[in-house]
């Protein structure tokens, strides 16, 4: 049974959680687009979420890119801006605190806002790629070109060879970034507690993780106010909250002990 089915009282499962935290000495942080909600950026399946205006597949697969790649890049331009003026929050300050404490934290994510580097987090590993640079969709060989605002100015923007460009982000059916991929594997058979923050728990492999972590018999706790797949497992402490509030309350208390 979860921790959250025993009916302990919020202030409780906060501090066993603490604890857990306090006690763990290779714990590793997985997060998704809610880890930056409360900064502004927009979930894919929330209330916010981009799924409510458009099909997954019309923006987030390579057939929908062929399809219409400008719709895709126009979607990703609008998302680069907004995160241009974007802030870490608290609960990102709070992970910097963590690891300035640990010495190390590594921080798997499914995000490509930047968030977490922006906020000092060292050891980010960017499992569905970022939106730094862009690449040939016809892999000509050319190596992958930085994003910047003149790639925008007329869209889809081309390779020097003719083909259309694609940004270096990991979309549906395709395979992940290997070494990132690798080295995500490798933390949660490694690690001794998994802190999963801001996901639905619905895009795989990034929801297999945890689940590694629970067959080893280590501690995975989350943070989403909504309950997820992962939720009601055996081995998972669920605290329904925000982020932004949660990450704060659990990292101050662990620097009292
Ligand atoms: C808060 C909060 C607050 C709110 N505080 N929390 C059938 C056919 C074909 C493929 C598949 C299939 N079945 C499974 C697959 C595999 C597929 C998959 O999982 N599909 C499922 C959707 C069914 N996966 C893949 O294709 C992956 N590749 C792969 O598996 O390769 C091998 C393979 C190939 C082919 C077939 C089978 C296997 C690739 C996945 C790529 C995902 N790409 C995207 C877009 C690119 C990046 C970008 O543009 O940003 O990645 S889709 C989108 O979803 C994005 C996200 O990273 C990802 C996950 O979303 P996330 O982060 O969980 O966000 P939300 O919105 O879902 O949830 C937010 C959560 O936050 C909610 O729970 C809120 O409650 C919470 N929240 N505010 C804390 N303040
Ligand atoms: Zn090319």
């Amino acid at each position: 049974m979860s921790k959250t089915m025993t009916g302990l009282s919020p202030e409780k499962l906060i501090d066993e959680t603490i604890e857990m935290l306090a006690e763990a000495k290779m714990p590793v942080i997985s997060t998704g687009a809610g880890m930056s909600s409360e900064s502004g950026v927009r979930t894919f399946r929330g209330e916010d979420g981009y799924w409510r205006e458009h099909r997954a597949e019309d923006l987030a697969s390579p057939e929908g890119l062929r399809k219409d790649p400008e719709l895709v890049w126009k979607w990703y331009g609008e998302r680069l801006k907004a995160y241009e003026d974007i802030q870490p929050h608290a609960g990102y300050h709070a992970l910097v605190q963590l690891q300035e404490r640990i010495g190390k934290l590594p921080v798997v994510t499914q995000n490509v806002d930047g968030l977490l580097q922006k906020a000092g987090l060292i050891d980010v590993i960017e499992l569905h790629g970022s939106l730094r640079t862009a690449s040939c969709m016809n892999r000509c060989g050319s190596p992958p070109i930085p994003i910047t605002e003149e790639l925008f100015e007329s869209l889809p923007p081309r390779c020097s060879c003719g083909s259309i460009l694609r940004p270096d982000v990991v979309l549906f059916g395709e395979q992940l970034p290997e070494q990132a991929l690798r080295r995500a594997f490798d933390l949660a058979e490694s690690c001794d507690l998994m802190l999963v923050v801001g996901t639905s728990m619905l895009v795989y492999p990034a929801s297999s993780l945890p689940l590694f972590v629970l067959r080893r018999g280590k501690p995975v706790i989350e943070i989403n106010p909504e309950e997820t797949p992962l939720t009601s497992l055996a081995g998972v402490t669920s605290i329904h909250g925000a982020a932004g509030q949660i990450l704060p309350l659990l990292v101050e208390g662990v620097s009292f002990r």
